[in-house]
């Protein structure tokens, strides 16, 4: 069922705290944590706790909790002194847009500078 916790997802099981994660931030709806393989200085998935496969699924059936998800990866930039600077927010879609975890995340990257149009 839509949001329920998934077996077989990363993300749930960081989520459960059964799988480790660096926490940055997190309220009772979302957890931001660091990106183990960081492509940028700061590098960090913004996840609801709920099971969606990607942002549109959870934009479509939890619209509050997409603008959460927004609002929390705008703490961190700010928290990591990027909000001046600028940074990019990132929702990878599918397979063919890079996307290896099917649970919504936001990736937040800031702390160089990020050229246009990404690869
Ligand atoms: P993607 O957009 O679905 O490709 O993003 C998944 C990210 O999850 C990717 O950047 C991985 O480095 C990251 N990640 C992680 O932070 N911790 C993990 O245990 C695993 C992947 I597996």
């Amino acid at each position: 069922m839509a949001g329920e916790p998934q077996a077989d997802c990363l993300f749930c099981k960081i989520v459960a705290g059964e799988v480790p994660a660096t926490v940055v931030r997190e309220t009772e709806h979302v957890v931001a944590f660091r990106d183990i393989n960081p492509q940028a200085p700061t590098h960090v998935l913004v996840i609801p706790k709920a099971h969606y496969p990607d942002a549109a699924s959870l934009a479509a059936a939890a619209p509050h909790l997409a603008a959460e998800v927004l609002a929390e990866a705008g703490h961190v930039a700010a928290d990591e002194k990027a909000d001046g600077s600028g940074y990019r927010i990132v929702f990878n879609t599918g397979s063919g847009a890079g996307q290896t975890v099917f649970h919504a995340h936001a990736h937040l990257l800031a702390g160089r500078g990020l050229s246009w149009p990404p690869g």
